[in-house]
C-alpha cells in the first residue's frame, strides 16, 4: 500500500489566515491524513517566513522536532512585528516512517500591537449641528487622493454603536454588528480588513454609516439607554503601502464630513425606519458633493483597551425562503418561514415613492392562527421602508435583528392580491462559527430535536451566548451559556467564541470574585449557583474540547476567585447557603407563583460548590500548581463531607425528593458507595413514578439523562428522551417546534400559551440534551485525561428495541471522528472513524471476542487493533486511526419490533391528519413544520433497510405520499 500522509486545516489561534491579530504567540494547529491505520505523529516542522511565500528565507525553522503535538504550537521565533503577514507551512513524519509533503501555505497576518501605531481620532458628527442622541444613523465620509499605484493597503478600527464600512461605494467586508459586543469600557475589539483590490491611484472615498447598537441603544427589560455611553463615534484608519515601498495613513479626523441619511431609527430590540428617498446617492464614492454636510469633532476617548477582533465575525450563513405565505383569521398577511430563526428579512419591491411596507416579527401563531407579539414584550421588531419609487428596489435592516418565523407584511403593493414569496428572503445571521458537529438517529423526531438544538444555538450566538434572541432581554445569561456549554462545543466550533466571551466574564469580575448574572454586564445582580459557575465551568470544557491551556491558564485566576467568593459566604466554609440564588429555574416541581423548582437552593448552591472547586483543582493540575491542587483537593474533600452531612440522612437519603437533586448528587459525584447506588435507584424510581416525565428546570436537565446513563439506568433515560407526552424534550416537536422552548409548557396542550410574561419559543437551555445524545446515545466520547479527543472513547448504549440506529460525527482539533451503530434483528454494526495521531478506546456492548468480525474478519487479524479483551460482557479495544467496521450477532438481545402495519398506521394517521387539515386548516396552529416533517419521516420509512419492507409495501407507500397533495395554504 503507497501511504498518503498530509496534513491539511492549518489554523493559527483556531482560525484559517486570520487577518489582524493581536497575540504576540499564536498558536498553529493542524490535522493529519492518512491511508493507513494507526497513524500517529512522530515528529513535524513548522516554518515561517515574511517573504512573499519564499521558503528559503525562514524566520522561523522548527527543524525537525520529535513530538507527537498537533494542536496549539506556540510560534517561539524571533518577536513578531505589528501588522505584518505571516506565511507558513508544515510538515510531519509517522510512526510508520513515512514523511509528508509539506502542507499548503498559509498565513496569519498580525494587526496593531503598540498604542502608538494608532493615528485616527474618535470622530463623531459636531454636536452644534447634529444632536448627538438623535436617531437617525449617521454617515461619516472622507474623499482622499493616492499618490500613486498601490501594493497593499489595510483599515484597522472599530465604533461605539455600531458601524458598517465602505469604500469607493462598496462595502467593506461582509461581516455584521461590527464591532461586536464586548464589556465596552474594559475591552473593545478592533477589526482589520484587506482593502488592497478597494482603493487605486487618485482619487478614492471612504464611508462609515454609525448606529447605536449595544453601546447606547435600548437594552433589557428596564428599557435603560445609553448604558456605555451617549455619543456615537468612529476610529479608523487605512494604512496604505505604495508600490515604491512608501506607506500613507489616512485616519478618521476632525476633517471628514458627517450627515443623516436614509436610516431614521435603528435598534436591536425595536427594529429600523429607512427612508429609502433620503438615500445619499455616491456618498461613499468620490465626487459626491457633501458642501450641505456637517462638520465632525474629535470625541475623547481611550483607546488603552482596544483589542483585536478575537470571535469569529458576524455574518449571514444562510438565506431560507418562506414556505407559504397566507392570511390570518383576523385578516393580516403573514409569510412563514418554516423556521424560528434569527437574523432578518430582504426584500425586493416597485412601488410608488413614499409606499411605506412594515415587517412585523414574531416567532408563533396563537390558538385561533394569528400572529402572535405578546412574548416580544417591549421588543417590537418592526421594520419599516419607505421606497423611493425608482424601479425595484432591495432591502434589508442594518443594525437590528428579529427572532421569528412569521411575519406580518403590511403595505406591500398589492398585498391583498395574496404575496408573492419569491419576493421575501430570510437572511440567517449568527457569528460564523464553523460547524463541527452531527448527530442523528433511527427516530425523525429525535432528528428534528437535534435540528431545533442546533438552531437554538444559531439564533443565540450572536456574539454573546444569549438566552433569547427576540424579546427584550437577548442577555449573555451565564446560566444559559454554562448549562448548553458541552453541546454547543459539539455543534459548531466554540474557541473563538468563548475566548472572547470568557475575557469579558473575566473583565467583568468584581473585585471579590463575584460573577455577574449577564456577561457583558448591562442588568444589576451577581453571584448565583449555576449561573455564576460559568467562571469555572466554561474555560474547563474549552481546555477539555480544544485542550486550551492558554485560556485555562489566563483564566484561572477569575476561576479561583469565584471558588473563594462562594468559600467566603456565611458562617460555614464548607456549605454555601445563599441568600438569593435562582434555584432550579423553571422546574416543574415548583411551587405555584414561582420559578424556582423545589429543590433546596442551599442544595443547588452547595453542589455547584463543589463542582467548581473540583474544576479549580483539576485546572491547578493540568497548570502544576502544585499548592493550589492540594488545597482545592482539601477544600473539595470538605464540602463533599459537609454536603453528606446536611444533605444527606444518615440511611443515605437525599433531603430532597426531587430529581434534580438526585442527578446533582450523582453527577457531581457528592455521593459514593452505597448511599450512591441508593441515589440512582430513587433517581431511576422517581422518573418512574412520574410515568417516565421529567420535572427538572435549567439546572437538573442537562445532566438528568446522563446521570441516568452512567448509573445503569440507560433505558429510562431513551424513554424519557423518546417520550412525546408533556412534559418531554418530543412535546415541543410534537407541538411543531423548531426550536427549543424556554418553558417545556410555552404552548400547553390546548394550545394557549403558558404567559406574555417570559415565554420565549428560543432559548437553548434544555437544548443541553445534546451533549448527552452525541456523548451516550451515539457513543462518541473522549478521554477527560487527555484533552481534544486526543484519547477517544467510543461506546454506543442500545436501549432495548427503541433506537435502532444512531449516528455522531464530531471534527475535533485533530480530524473527524464518527461513532455510528445499527441494530437488526440479526446483527450489530458499529462503524468508526478515528483520525490520525489520536488513539481510541472502543467498547463494543454484550458480546464476546470471538464473535466480532472487522470488515469481514476476525479481530486477530485485524490491522490498527492494539488490544483487545474482553470486561463485564463487553469487547474492549484499544484502536488506532482509521475507519472500522464491527460486526457481531444480535442473538436477540436488542430485539426490532418494526412492522409493515405500523408503517401503514402511520401513513393512515397521516392521510387522516391531511384531511383535517384540508378541512380546518384555518384554525390549526403551526402545522406546517410538523407536517413537513412527518412527510420527509414517511419517505424516510419507506426507503428504510432495516425495517425490512417488501418492495411491494415500499411502493405502495412512495405511491400512497405522492398522491398527496403539498399545499398548506389555508383551505378557504
Ligand atoms: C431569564 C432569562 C434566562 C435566565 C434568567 C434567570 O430572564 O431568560 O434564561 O437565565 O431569567
Amino acid at each position: 500500500m503507497t501511504t498518503t500522509l498530509s496534513i491539511n486545516t492549518l489554523t493559527c489561534e483556531y482560525k484559517i489566515n486570520p487577518i489582524g491579530l493581536d497575540i504576540k504567540k499564536p498558536r498553529i494547529s493542524w490535522k493529519m491524513q492518512s491511508n493507513r491505520r494507526g497513524t500517529i505523529q512522530t515528529a513535524y516542522r513548522i516554518q515561517v517566513t515574511e517573504n512573499d511565500q519564499d521558503f528559503t528565507n525562514m524566520l522561523w525553522d522548527t527543524g525537525e522536532i520529535h513530538s507527537d503535538e498537533s494542536i496549539h504550537i506556540e510560534y517561539k521565533g524571533p518577536e513578531l512585528t505589528s501588522q505584518t503577514r505571516y506565511y507558513y507551512r508544515v510538515k510531519v513524519w509517522d510512526n510508520f516512517g513515512d514523511e509528508s509533503e509539506w502542507s499548503e501555505i498559509v498565513w496569519w497576518e498580525t494587526g496593531i500591537f503598540n498604542d502608538e501605531e494608532w493615528k485616527a481620532k474618535w470622530i463623531t458628527p459636531h454636536p452644534d449641528e447634529i444632536d448627538p442622541l438623535s436617531e437617525p444613523a449617521f454617515l461619516l465620509r472622507k474623499e482622499f487622493k493616492l499618490k500613486a499605484p498601490i501594493r497593499s493597503a489595510r483599515i484597522y478600527g472599530t465604533g461605539v454603536g455600531l458601524y458598517e464600512l465602505f469604500i469607493n461605494g462598496d462595502r467593506v467586508g461582509t461581516d455584521l454588528f461590527s464591532p461586536g459586543w464586548t464589556s465596552y469600557h474594559k475591552r473593545l475589539q478592533y477589526q482589520t480588513y484587506d482593502i488592497t483590490g478597494q482603493l487605486g491611484e487618485g482619487n478614492n472615498a471612504m464611508g462609515i454609516m454609525l448606529a447605536d447598537g449595544w453601546y447606547k441603544g435600548n437594552l433589557s427589560w428596564e428599557n435603560k439607554r445609553h448604558i456605555y455611553g451617549d455619543r456615537r463615534a468612529a476610529y479608523f484608519q487605512i494604512h496604505v503601502k505604495y508600490e515604491d515601498g512608501t506607506e500613507e495613513i489616512i485616519p478618521t479626523d476632525a476633517t471628514w464630513t458627517a450627515s443623516t441619511g436614509p436610516i431614521l431609527f435603528s435598534e436591536i430590540y425595536q427594529g429600523e425606519i429607512y427612508d429609502a428617498r433620503l438615500e445619499k446617492e455616491g456618498w461613499n464614492k468620490p465626487g459626491f458633493n457633501d458642501k450641505d454636510w456637517h462638520e465632525t469633532t474629535v470625541q475623547d476617548m481611550p483607546i488603552t483597551h482596544l483589542v483585536a477582533q478575537e470571535n469569529w465575525t458576524t455574518q449571514v450563513t444562510e438565506i431560507i425562503k418562506p414556505i407559504n405565505t397566507f392570511v390570518t383569521p383576523l385578516g393580516d398577511t403573514v409569510l412563514d418561514m418554516g423556521q424560528n430563526m434569527v437574523g432578518r428579512v430582504r426584500f425586493q419591491v416597485e412601488a410608488p415613492k413614499g409606499t411605506t411596507i412594515i415587517l412585523k416579527h414574531a416567532e408563533v401563531l396563537d390558538n385561533e392562527g394569528n400572529i402572535y407579539f405578546g412574548n416580544l414584550r417591549k421588543a417590537h421588531q418592526e421594520v419599516k421602508y419607505i421606497a423611493k419609487g425608482e424601479g425595484i428596489e432591495t432591502f434589508a435592516p442594518h443594525f437590528t435583528f428579529q427572532g421569528f418565523r412569521y411575519v406580518k407584511v403590511e403595505g406591500y403593493p398589492e398585498q391583498e392580491k395574496g404575496l408573492i414569496s419569491e419576493n421575501f428572503v430570510g437572511e440567517v445571521i449568527h457569528s460564523a462559527m464553523e460547524p463541527t458537529g452531527h448527530f442523528e438517529c433511527s427516530d425523525p423526531l429525535i432528528n428534528r430535536l437535534q435540528q431545533n438544538i442546533v438552531w437554538g444555538q444559531r439564533g443565540n450566538f450572536l456574539d454573546v451566548p444569549t438566552d433569547c434572541p427576540q424579546r427584550d432581554e437577548r442577555l449573555g445569561w451565564t446560566g444559559d451559556a454554562q448549562v448548553f456549554i458541552q453541546t454547543a462545543l459539539f455543534n459548531y466550533h466554540g474557541g473563538p467564541f468563548f475566548t472572547k466571551w470568557l475575557r469579558d466574564l473575566k473583565a467583568e469580575q468584581y473585585p471579590d470574585g463575584g460573577v455577574p448574572f449577564v456577561i457583558p454586564t448591562v442588568v444589576e445582580g451577581a453571584n448565583a449557583a449555576a449561573w455564576s459557575d460559568a467562571a469555572t465551568i466554561i474555560p474547563w470544557e474549552i481546555y477539555k474540547i480544544y485542550g486550551d491551556k492558554r485560556l485555562l491558564s489566563e483564566q484561572y485566576e477569575s476561576m479561583k476567585a469565584w471558588v473563594e467568593y462562594m468559600r467566603r459566604q456565611g458562617p460555614d466554609e464548607y456549605l454555601w447557603v445563599v441568600t438569593f440564588n435562582f434555584g432550579d429555574w423553571l422546574a416543574l416541581d415548583a411551587p405555584s407563583g414561582s420559578y424556582s423548582g423545589s429543590t433546596p437552593k442551599d442544595f443547588i448552591a452547595t453542589a455547584f460548590y463543589a463542582y467548581s472547586t473540583r474544576l479549580l483543582r483539576d485546572a491547578a493540575e493540568v497548570l502544576q500548581k502544585e499548592e493550589d491542587v492540594e488545597e482545592y483537593n482539601s477544600l473539595l474533600e470538605k464540602i463533599i463531607e459537609q454536603f453528606n452531612y446536611e444533605f444527606v440522612s444518615p440511611s443515605g437519603r437525599l433531603v430532597s425528593p426531587t430529581q434534580t437533586a438526585h442527578v446533582l448528587a450523582l453527577i457531581f459525584d457528592l455521593v459514593e458507595g452505597k448511599v450512591k447506588e441508593r441515589t440512582a435507584v430513587e433517581l431511576n424510581e422517581l422518573i418512574l413514578q412520574n410515568d417516565y416525565h421529567l420535572t427538572t428546570g435549567f439546572v437538573g436537565t442537562p445532566y438528568l439523562c446522563l446521570a441516568l446513563s452512567k448509573c445503569g439506568y440507560h433505558e429510562t433515560a431513551v424513554k424519557l428522551l423518546m417520550q412525546e407526552g408533556y412534559p418531554s424534550w418530543l412535546y415541543s416537536v410534537k407541538k411543531g417546534a423548531t426550536t427549543i422552548w424556554e418553558h417545556w409548557d410555552g404552548i400547553k396542550e390546548d394550545g394557549s400559551f403558558w404567559s406574555d410574561e417570559m415565554n420565549s419559543f428560543n432559548h437553548y437551555a434544555y437544548g443541553a440534551i445534546g451533549d448527552w445524545m452525541y456523548r451516550v446515545v451515539a457513543g462518541l466520547d473522549l478521554d477527560n485525561t487527555a484533552p481534544a479527543y486526543k484519547r477517544i472513547q467510543i461506546e454506543p448504549k442500545f436501549a432495548g428495541i427503541s433506537l435502532t440506529y444512531a449516528k455522531a460525527i464530531y471534527d475535533s482539533m485533530y480530524g473527524r471522528i464518527i461513532s455510528s451503530w445499527c441494530l437488526t434483528n440479526e446483527d450489530i454494526e458499529i462503524e468508526v472513524e478515528i483520525p490520525a495521531n489520536t488513539t481510541a478506546t472502543v467498547i463494543l456492548p454484550s458480546t464476546c471476542l470471538k464473535n466480532v468480525r472487522e470488515s469481514g474478519t476476525s479481530l486477530n487479524t485485524t490491522v490498527g487493533i492494539h488490544h483487545s479483551y474482553e470486561k463485564e460482557g463487553n469487547v474492549i479495544l484499544n484502536v488506532g486511526s482509521g475507519c472500522y467496521s464491527f460486526k457481531y450477532p444480535n442473538e436477540g438481545r436488542f430485539s426490532i419490533t418494526f412492522t409493515e402495519e405500523s408503517r401503514l398506521v402511520d401513513i393512515l394517521e397521516y392521510k387522516e391528519a391531511k384531511h383535517i387539515l384540508d378541512q380546518y386548516a384555518p384554525g390549526i396552529t403551526n402545522p406546517p413544520g410538523i407536517f413537513a416533517m412527518k412527510m420527509k419521516t414517511l419517505k424516510e420509512l419507506a426507503n428504510f433497510p432495516e425495517a425490512n419492507l417488501s418492495t411491494n409495501t415500499v411502493n405502495t407507500l412512495i405511491e400512497e405520499l405522492n398522491k398527496i397533495e403539498w399545499n398548506l395554504t389555508p383551505a378557504h
